[in-house]
């Protein structure tokens, strides 16, 4: 966003950052004041527990990631929803 800041979620060693429209919609329920929200990404239902900072997939509660809303030029940045940037 133009203040510098995205959405990240958890992975291996450091920080993937959402993609472009998932983080939008992550912009727009935080600014609202939600709490949570479920959005589908890349064919899955998530439960974005916007509270918490925690994220879930909603038929699979087993696995949760941490996630931040944090400057884009944070160091450990891996990629792009799992797309890598060196
Ligand atoms: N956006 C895109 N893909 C996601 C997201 C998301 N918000 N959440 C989970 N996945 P789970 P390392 C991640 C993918 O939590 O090496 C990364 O994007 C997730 O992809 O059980 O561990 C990488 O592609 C995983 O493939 O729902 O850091 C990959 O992990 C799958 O959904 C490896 O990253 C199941 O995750």
């Amino acid at each position: 966003f133009d203040d510098g800041y995205g959405w990240f979620y958890g992975g291996v060693n450091g920080w993937w950052q959402y993609d472009e429209r998932t983080s939008q919609e992550l912009e727009t329920h935080h600014k609202a004041g939600h709490a949570s929200c479920e959005l589908l990404i890349a064919g899955y239902v998530y439960i974005i527990d916007l509270t918490n900072m925690v994220q879930t997939r909603r038929n699979d509660r087993t696995k949760k990631r941490r996630i931040k809303r944090d400057l884009v030029t944070l160091p450990g940045r891996k990629g792009i929803a799992g797309l890598k940037i060196n």
